[in-house]
């Protein structure tokens, strides 16, 4: 079904009352990219795209779409790789952009937290907290345009979860716009609150099916003094997993970062930055790049991760190792591992897995996934890389060099995420670690959660959104009775 004019018309009309005319868009040229996800794969419509400066907007909005049973679909950086921030095709959404509440509301050093907008990006997040003396650790490659508000709806996990976890885990309160308008919060900044069901979580990883989050608490931990960077060449995952153990042992829990490369996703990030060399002085197989940050001095920091290279030596795992002797090198070494994602998506054909098991199980899984994905695809690269200290790879087979990207994914994407993902199930494992579902992985759902878990999620959905308006489509499967 799609909207008829009229209609359109009396929500425009109604959402100018509220937000005023220059922060409601309709002309395509205005609204494509808020309809269009980041990897240019789905393309939705929006009958408004809405940009509301204040939660009680938000709440008007809300309202107002809820009397007159108007989907929503809240949008933030609109980073997602799931489809889950962009409306479907039947034009009937408004789009509720939240970039202009992008305001860093309060810091408090004593209490050491951080109360923003949900607008506010992560990077003026971190740079926020890092004026007042604090680090706030979330780290992802989309920093500069995913905003806080996304960061909780799909509970986003980075690059440094190893040390200091998932968005869930950074945040004390939320402030929530409900789907009738009523506003929920918890902005308390308590560390300590056991007064019944701690509802704030039901928000945040919901990608923002149940409600829109228009603010935070967050939480602020001391800055390191110092950190140390190497890119170290590993024997196997195997090694990697015993190097990370001894990196623990001997670091005393330091390590902030534990990620591995292989040597196809090395090779691809390579040649899309053009000019950037390599760390390692030959071609290997696997590479993890480690990153240890604590309290103490540089030098000691880096006689530590001396320590656990040569221990890595002694037992084989590692074959060379590059450490940053510089804040420039660390930078460069970040900047290959960040950009992996990036050169992926500008070379075309990719069929991104974002798997987690068990660390116990995830050098055997991506041994095994591996060889039955060669199997099947015997000329895939396999670019496989990711944040291997939580168990999390983006396993990302890649179409080979001179195939059609297009006709690569039309005959290769089913077989091999269904491949992989079913292993990863197999192992106890997550089908999304980290990406969350959208509309991607919505369907796939059905295959890997069991009955109870799907009904608890709808009947959570229905408590909160009985109309089924919020983010319509996506996270939860339709299913057969009562869906
Ligand atoms: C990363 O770790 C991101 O770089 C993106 O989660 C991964 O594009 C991907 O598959
Ligand atoms: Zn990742």
């Amino acid at each position: 079904m799609s909207l008829d004019s009229s209609t359109r018309d009396a929500t425009l009309r109604a959402l100018q009352a509220i937000v005023g005319d220059n922060a409601c868009l309709v002309a395509d040229a205005d609204t494509e990219s808020y309809v269009t996800d980041y990897r240019r794969i789905s393309r939705g419509k929006a009958s408004v795209v809405v940009l509301p400066s204040s939660t009680e907007q938000v709440a008007a909005v809300m309202a107002w779409c809820h009397t007159h049973d108007v989907p929503v679909v809240p949008q933030g950086g609109n980073t997602s790789l799931m489809g889950g921030a962009v409306p479907d095709t039947r034009g009937d959404a408004v789009v509720l952009n939240l970039s202009r509440m992008n305001r860093v509301l309060a810091i408090d050093t004593v209490n050491d937290t951080l109360t923003v907008q949900a607008g506010v990006t992560l990077a003026a997040a971190r740079a926020a907290a890092e004026e007042g003396g604090r680090l706030f650790p979330l780290r992802i490659g989309s920093e500069g345009s995913c905003q806080i508000g996304g960061n909780l709806s799909t509970n986003a996990g980075g690059t440094a979860v190893l040390r200091y976890g998932n968005m869930r885990d950074l945040v004390l309160g939320i402030e929530a716009v409900l789907p009738d308008g009523r506003i929920y919060s918890s902005l308390r900044g308590l560390r300590k609150d056991n007064t019944g069901y701690d509802l704030k979580h039901l928000f945040i990883g919901a990608e923002g099916t149940l409600g829109i989050i228009t603010a935070a608490v967050l939480k602020l931990m001391p800055q390191p003094r110092a950190s140390a960077v190497a890119f170290v060449a590993v024997a196997s995952p195997d090694a990697a997993v015993r190097l990370l153990g001894e990196a623990k042992r001997l670091s005393g829990g330091a390590v902030t970062a534990f990620e591995l490369i292989s040597g196809p996703a090395l090779d691809l990030v390579l040649d899309y930055l053009g000019n950037v060399a390599s760390p390692l002085a030959q071609r290997h197989d696997w590479m993890v790049l480690i990153e240890l940050s604590s309290g103490a001095d540089a030098a000691s920091l880096e006689a530590t991760l001396l320590e656990i290279l040569e221990s890595g030596y002694e037992q084989q795992l590692v074959q060379d190792a590059a450490i940053a002797a510089s804040v420039a090198d660390a930078q460069t070494f970040w900047r290959i591992r960040e950009e992996i994602s990036d050169a992926q998506t500008r070379t075309g054909g990719s069929i991104k897995c974002d798997v987690s098991v068990p660390l116990s199980r995830i050098a055997d899984f991506v041994d095994e996934a591996s060889r039955r994905v060669l199997e099947l695809v015997p000329d895939a690269r396999m670019v496989i890389y990711g944040h291997m200290g939580d168990g999390n790879v983006h396993f990302n087979p890649l179409r080979p060099k001179d195939a059609d990207a297009k006709a690569f994914l039309a005959q290769w994407y089913k077989p091999v995420s269904d491949l992989v993902d079913g292993l990863a199930h197999g192992e106890g494992g997550s089908i999304s670690a980290e990406h969350g579902i959208g509309a991607v992985k919505r369907d796939d759902l059905r295959r890997y959660k069991s009955q109870v878990e799907l009904e608890l999620m709808w009947q959570v959905k229905r408590a909160l959104d009985p109309k089924n308006l919020m983010n319509p489509g996506r996270v939860l499967p339709a299913m057969g009775e009562g869906g």
